[in-house]
C-alpha cells in the first residue's frame, strides 16, 4: 500500500486553507482555523480518527463571519481525503460509530460510494439550528459536514440523542463518532486484496 497522505492549499477570493494529512496517522494534529470551537472539535475528530492533520486557515473574512471559513475548510477537509484515498483500493468503505457524551449521544454513519450527500437528523424537540453558542450553531455543523461529504464524494448521516443544552457536550460527540467513523471506513480490509470495494469496479 503506498502513503495514504495529501496536501490541499486552496485559494479563493474569501479564504486561504491549507491541509496536510495523513489517514493512516497516530492522531496527531495542528489545527489553526481562527474559529475557537472548530479547532477543538477538529482536534478530537483526528486523534480519535487516529488521523494526522495539519490544517491552517492562512486567510478569511472573519471580519464578515465565520460562513466561508467554516464551509471553506470542510470543503478543505474533503477534497484532501478524497486525494489520500485515491483509487480507494482495499477500504472498508463503510463505518458507523456513537460517541456518548453525558446523556448525549452523536452518532455518525458513513458510505465513501462516491456519491456526496449529508444529512443531520436532530430530535424534534431540538432548538433552533441557528442558535449561536460561543460563535457556533448547528447550522454550521450542518455546513461543514455537507461541504466535506460532498468533497471527500460520501454518503454521511449524523444524528443526535438527548441533545445538551451545551453547545460543545453536543458537538464533541458529533466529531468524535465522525472521527471513529471515518477511521472505519477508511481502514483497509485485508481480505479485498486491495480492490475496490463496489460491485461497480470503481469509486469515482
Ligand atoms: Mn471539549
Amino acid at each position: 500500500m503506498s502513503n495514504r497522505t495529501a496536501e490541499t492549499l486552496r485559494k479563493s477570493k474569501e479564504t486561504e486553507i491549507r491541509a496536510a494529512l495523513n489517514v493512516d496517522g497516530s492522531g496527531q494534529s495542528k489545527v489553526k482555523t481562527n474559529i475557537g470551537l472548530l479547532d477543538h472539535m477538529l482536534d478530537l475528530f483526528a486523534f480519535h480518527g487516529l488521523f494526522d492533520l495539519d490544517l491552517d486557515v492562512q486567510k478569511a473574512d472573519l471580519e464578515i463571519d465565520i460562513h466561508h471559513t467554516n464551509e471553506d475548510i470542510g470543503i478543505v477537509l474533503g477534497k484532501t481525503f478524497k486525494k489520500a484515498l485515491a483509487e480507494k483500493e482495499g477500504i472498508k468503505r463503510f463505518g458507523f460509530a456513537a460517541a456518548p457524551m453525558e446523556a448525549t449521544v452523536g452518532k455518525c454513519i458513513i458510505d465513501i460510494s462516491g456519491r456526496g450527500y449529508f444529512k443531520l437528523n436532530m430530535p424534534d424537540d431540538a432548538p433552533p439550528a441557528n442558535e449561536t453558542q460561543d460563535g457556533y450553531a448547528f447550522t454550521y455543523v450542518e455546513h461543514f459536514l455537507e461541504s466535506f461529504a460532498h468533497n471527500i464524494g460520501a454518503t454521511i448521516s449524523v444524528s443526535i440523542e438527548n441533545m445538551s443544552d451545551d453547545l460543545h457536550t453536543n458537538l464533541e460527540s458529533i466529531f468524535k463518532a465522525f472521527g471513529l467513523a471515518l477511521d472505519q471506513a477508511t481502514q483497509i480490509d485485508p481480505r479485498r486484496n486491495g480492490t475496490v470495494p463496489s460491485t461497480k469496479g470503481i469509486i469515482d
